[in-house]
């Protein structure tokens, strides 16, 4: 089993610099300089618009108390640029607050500009308004788009430089990043002489901003000086920087992966993370960055990369709704204090590699003063291992987890809703804005993004001796479409859906209908579930039924192609046109026949607000697919009816050998996503609105509102493991001070530590949530954890009989605490 241990031989202690005026931040070999120091600096990405400025002083400061020195953002253009010229840094697009906040806890921050992000955000952050200008070519050596990108760079630098964001003003700013990833094979090599030009060229525009900070370029290995070239990836323990003058850094450490419509839940081991960011600094490295620490939510139609979910979770140490997520946080919090106690001696010097045996290595740093800091690891997929250091005797299993679990639930709030509306979306052409073409037109040329929906609508009038119907009226649709799916209607009435998934947008639809003599509508409604972000030229890959759409009977010859026939075209629904997403105005109508699982179909009721501070989440069971809005605010696209293919999921997660994002699925055969964050601070307590539109037919009445609750939060640990085994506590090889300690904390920011419900010393039985006394137990435990813990945010108590006594001398002893918090 894989495994790694943190051993320290002199504690150092930190003398903390403040700087009341800025220093340039520089870089060497070994590590970033900041305020003149090198620094072993760990850092997790937040990115502001996936949760509102309400949450943001919560999630930083739960950073700061995991142990994060750093918070990692991309700036997302299409956010802030929705029209050419026109800039929007309000509410949740407010990054200079975000900012503002990150350097007021302390903290430092990456600013990943760009402007290409990917970031499983719409078209990769690219405003569609670029797409649209004359002779543009994206991310290559073309004038038209470096002009762009040069202008809203250029902006952003600008107005970090007014608000004095970079560290060298004082700010927290430290690192700046240009483009994103371009060097991966499946991108920047694929648009051959334009390629290397335009790194160039970005990296000089950028340096030319003159920051006083140094720019980044991740996964691009021929990034020019002074840029430095840094990895992402599950792993980046083997990578290294392109030049012996710049130090080693991480980008983009996948915490877990990210959820697709249609797809399991993706989850990653806090042991695979941990074990991948330990090896990373033994082996040089001396920044790194979780993605994500806190992923957060796709409101609106933000997502982007196709079918990419509303929930952005992405198995982070802090949850979508903002809880730290446990074990997850709190073994990487461990962690990072353990490899914070050797900073001194990691920046100081070049580790030492040495091998121990099969696998193992153990990797120390040395400097001149006697300081050093050793990690050993086993990379073994399959066996344990004992290895003899220093004259000590270690095990090297698995990690044994010393944090605290929760066990998280989501409970069915009794608020009911009230007042039910509906209003009827029209099947085809409604509004007045429509024109008619001859031909299928590709979909994101024509609706701009404006909305996800295009109706295609065609008017054909049958004789009744045509070729294809060969059987009465029967004949076959068939359309073929970009994707990214499509609902066909036949005479008003809903035919068939298809739908394509994250690895294929292409659809085609096949199915028998049924038409009439005379005039007869075909009516196609396709949708993005957000555009394209990642991949060489996929800002032109568009959507949408380009054909062929034909009339098929058995027989090939009797196929009729409607392709080039004149088509009408309709941008966006007519609800969107009307404003319908706010509640207001319209004709909704009244509840007494509240229809049900027909298509398009536009739902409004009222509710109060779940009582409480918890975290809520609209409970879209019952629905099919379409959009929900509270108080006029989106909480995202919706989408119950795509289920996860069964197979694929692990009762037990094994995470031994090197992780993918497949290898630990869960939810196999349910709705990708049920549960929909609704922020608590768009919420009043009564009168709030929510508004569906419901694409596909669904019951509303079956939706509800559940609220994350953390019922039990429990802690165990064995005194007899010492301590990096189960805590990454320093080990004090020269005085054998190993003591295991116990770490208590609260998840929700603003929470205390409100009951024991038990501590037990002893041989304590049972689990979280049942834990009872064994015949074995300190009759002190309960009041020791309790003095110590009660009313505080976190506590920190020696597992040892000098602290409880001792109730059972020579036997080996654990202690189990379950607690609240408040
Ligand atoms: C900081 O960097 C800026 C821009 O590169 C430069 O003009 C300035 O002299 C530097 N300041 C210090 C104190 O090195
Ligand atoms: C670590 O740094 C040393 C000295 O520069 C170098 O020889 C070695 O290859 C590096 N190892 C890794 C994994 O980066
Ligand atoms: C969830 O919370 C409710 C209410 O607090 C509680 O009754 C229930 O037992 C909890 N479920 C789990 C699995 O903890
Ligand atoms: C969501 O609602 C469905 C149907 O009422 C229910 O079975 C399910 O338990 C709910 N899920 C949660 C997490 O509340
Ligand atoms: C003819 O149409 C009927 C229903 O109208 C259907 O049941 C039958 O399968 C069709 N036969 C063929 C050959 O398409
Ligand atoms: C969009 O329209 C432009 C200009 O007419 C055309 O060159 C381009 O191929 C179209 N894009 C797609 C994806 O069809
Ligand atoms: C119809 O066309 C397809 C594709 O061209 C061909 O594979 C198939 O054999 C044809 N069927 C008949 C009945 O001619
Ligand atoms: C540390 O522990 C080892 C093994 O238990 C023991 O041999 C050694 O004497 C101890 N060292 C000190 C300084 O107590
Ligand atoms: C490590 O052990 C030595 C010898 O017992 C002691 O002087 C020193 O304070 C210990 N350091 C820590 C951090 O416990
Ligand atoms: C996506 C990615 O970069 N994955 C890499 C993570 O690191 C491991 C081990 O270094 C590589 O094998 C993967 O290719």
């Amino acid at each position: 089993m894989r495994g790694t241990i943190l051993l320290l031989c002199c504690v150092v202690f930190l003398s903390v610099v403040t700087t009341l005026y800025g220093s340039n931040v520089t870089y060497d070999h070994r590590a970033v300089i900041v305020d003149g120091k090198r620094r072993v600096l760990i850092s997790g990405s937040i990115h502001y618009p996936r949760s509102t400025p309400q949450m943001w002083p919560g999630l930083i400061q739960q950073a700061k108390d995991g142990g994060l020195d750093v918070i990692e953002t991309y700036v997302f253009w299409n956010l802030h640029e929705p029209v050419q010229g026109q800039y929007d840094f309000s509410g949740r697009k407010d990054i200079f607050q975000f900012l503002k906040l990150v350097g007021e806890a302390g903290m430092y921050a990456v600013l990943r500009i760009g402007p290409y992000v990917c970031a499983e955000w719409n078209y990769g952050g690219f405003p569609l308004w670029l797409h649209f200008i004359p002779g543009i070519q994206f991310r290559t050596d073309n004038q038209p788009f470096k002009t762009e990108m040069q202008r809203f760079t250029t902006k952003i630098v600008d107005m970090m430089k007014q608000e004095k964001l970079f560290r060298s003003q004082g700010g927290p700013i430290i690192l700046s990043q240009i483009e994103n990833e371009y060097g991966n094979g499946d991108v920047g090599p694929l648009y051959g002489a334009g390629a290397k030009p335009y790194v160039d060229w970005a990296a000089g525009m950028a340096t030319s901003l003159d920051i006083g900070v140094p720019w980044i370029m991740c996964q691009q290995p021929n990034a020019p000086d002074p840029l430095i070239n840094t990895c992402n990836g599950f792993y980046c323990d083997q990578f290294t920087p392109n030049s012996n003058r710049k130090p080693k850094i991480w980008t983009e450490n996948w915490t877990g992966w990210f959820l697709a419509f249609g797809g399991a839940v993706p989850t990653r081991p806090a042991e695979d993370v941990a074990f991948a960011v330990a090896r990373f600094f033994m082996l040089n490295g001396t920044f790194q960055n979780y993605y994500m620490y806190h992923g957060g939510t796709n409101f609106g139609r933000t997502s982007g990369g196709l079918f990419i979910a509303t929930s952005y979770d992405y198995d982070a140490p802090i949850d979508e709704f903002g809880v730290a997520r446990q074990p997850k946080w709190g073994h990487l919090k461990d962690l990072h204090a353990a490899i914070k106690l050797c900073e001194e001696a990691m920046v100081a010097t070049d580790p030492t590699i040495s091998s121990l045996g099969q696998n193992v290595e153990a990797s120390v740093y040395k400097t001149d003063s006697g300081q050093c800091a050793a990690f050993l690891a086993n990379s073994d997929t399959d066996s344990d291992a004992t290895v003899i250091f220093n004259g000590n005797s270690y095990n090297l299993p698995a990690w044994s987890i010393n944090a605290i679990t929760t066990l998280p639930n989501f409970t069915t709030s009794g608020v009911t809703f009230s007042n039910w509306n509906w209003i009827n979306e029209p099947v085809g052409i409604s509004s007045k804005k429509t024109f008619g073409k001859l031909g299928l037109l590709e979909q994101i040329n024509i609706t701009g993004d404006r909305s996800d929906y295009l109706w295609y609508s065609l008017s054909i009038n049958i004789q009744g001796n045509e070729p294809f119907l060969q059987n009465g009226t029967q004949a076959v649709l068939h359309v073929e479409s970009l994707g990214h799916a499509l609902h066909a209607f036949v005479n008003g009435l809903l035919q068939g859906s298809v739908k394509g998934n994250i690895g294929n947008a292409k659809v085609t639809l096949e199915i028998p209908t049924s038409l009439n003599k005379g005039k007869n509508t075909i009516d196609l409604l396709s949708f993005t579930v957000g555009l394209q972000n990642y991949g060489a030229f996929f800002d032109i890959r568009g959507a949408g039924v380009t054909g062929p759409v034909q009339l098929k009977g058995s027989i090939n010859a009797s196929i009729v192609d409607l392709s080039s026939h004149q088509w009408n075209y309709q941008i966006g629904l007519s609800g969107e046109a009307m404003g319908l997403s706010s509640g207001g105005a319209a004709h909704w109508i009244s509840e007494s026949n509240l229809p049900k699982n027909q298509p398009l179909i536009w739902y409004k009721a009222n509710f109060d607000a779940p009582g409480g501070l918890d975290p809520v989440a609209l409970n879209v069971s019952g629905l099919g697919k379409g959009e929900a809005w509270v108080n006029g605010q989106s909480i995202g696209r919706y989408w119950p009816s795509n289920i996860a293919s069964q197979n694929g999921c692990q009762d037990y997660c094994d995470y031994r050998g090197n992780f993918d994002q497949n290898r630990c699925l869960k939810d196999c055969g349910k709705p990708s996503q049920l549960l929909y964050h609704v922020p608590r601070d768009w919420l009043k307590p009564s009168g709030n609105v929510l508004v569906l539109f419901e694409e596909e037919g669904g019951d509303p009445t079956q939706i509800s509102f559940a609220t994350r609750q953390i019922d039990r939060l429990c802690s165990v640990v064995d005194e007899t493991h010492p301590p990096p085994m189960n805590t990454f506590a320093s080990n004090n090889i020269t005085g054998n001070t190993t003591v295991p300690k116990v770490n208590l904390g609260c998840p929700n920011p603003n929470g205390v530590i409100a009951e024991i419900k038990f501590a037990g010393f002893g041989n304590p039985k049972g689990s979280c949530g049942s834990f009872s006394r064994g015949d074995c137990n300190s009759n002190q435990a309960l009041s020791i954890v309790q003095k110590a813990c009660l009313g505080k945010r976190q506590c920190s108590i020696d597992v040892s009989i000098d602290t409880f006594s001792d109730p059972c001398p020579k036997k080996t002893k654990t202690l189990a605490v379950e607690f609240t918090c408040a």
